[in-house]
């Protein structure tokens, strides 16, 4: 079972924000602006930080938008609802879905190709993740990045109806071209968290991936 992928055409995970600014505000207005997906993620918060940051973020959120943790499936367990995204080196997606349920939102991302032969893991998630697609500020210790050629690789091999969602070095100046490439979505933080105006940066973007699906 795959659960439910949500909407993953605008995957916001966040990140630093601005001096001044208040994350659950930034994820609100990118939300607003036309985020479907939000990923808590902070690899130094606590269980119980991520949960009460968790539970200020669903409740700003609702219904409009998917909630994933980022690797604490304690976190996402309590946090009714949530789905929880791991890399290779976690938990594995299997055991997630089996903690969470068949209902639950379960992403995983792909640093290499080899992944795939794992058919129990690909077979338990909701959604996959190019990652990088290319090399990013916001995180160095990444995988060598993917390029486009990579996605068109990756969407060739992953199964047609297992969305596919990037991440790293994503724009409003390159969303295009990661979704003709192939990808169904475009993960981002810099681009939204460390902008001036996040609801309007959201907004952007939605309507770049917007337009670059209909036009595949
Ligand atoms: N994971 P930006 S790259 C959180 O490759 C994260 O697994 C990555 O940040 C991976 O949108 C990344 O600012 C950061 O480039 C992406």
């Amino acid at each position: 079972m795959r659960g439910q992928a949500g909407d993953v055409r605008l995957y916001l995970v966040t990140g630093p924000v601005p001096p001044g600014a208040d994350l659950v505000d930034v994820v609100a207005d990118a939300v607003g602006g036309g985020v479907t997906t939000v990923q808590l993620r902070d690899k130094d918060a606590t269980t119980d930080d991520l949960v009460r940051l968790g539970e200020r973020l669903t409740e700003r959120i609702g219904t409009r938008a998917t909630f994933v943790l980022n690797d604490d499936l304690q976190a996402a367990r309590a946090l009714s609802g949530a789905g929880l995204h791991v890399g290779p080196d976690d938990l594995h997606p299997a055991r997630a879905r089996e903690a969470l349920g068949d209902d639950a939102v379960v992403g995983w991302s792909l640093h290499h190709v080899d992944q795939l032969k794992d058919e129990a893991a690909v077979a338990a998630c909701s959604y996959l993740a190019v990652s990088p697609v290319w090399p990013t500020p916001t995180k160095t210790d990444t995988t060598a990045p993917w390029g486009l050629d990579g996605v068109r690789r990756l969407r060739d091999l992953v199964p047609a109806d297992l969305p596919l969602v990037a991440i790293g070095g994503i724009s409003a100046a390159n969303a295009a071209s990661v979704v003709g490439a192939g990808a169904d979505g475009v993960c981002v933080v810099s681009a939204i968290c460390s902008s001036p105006d996040p609801g309007d940066a959201a907004h952007t973007l939605r309507e770049i991936v917007d337009a670059a699906l209909a036009a595949r």
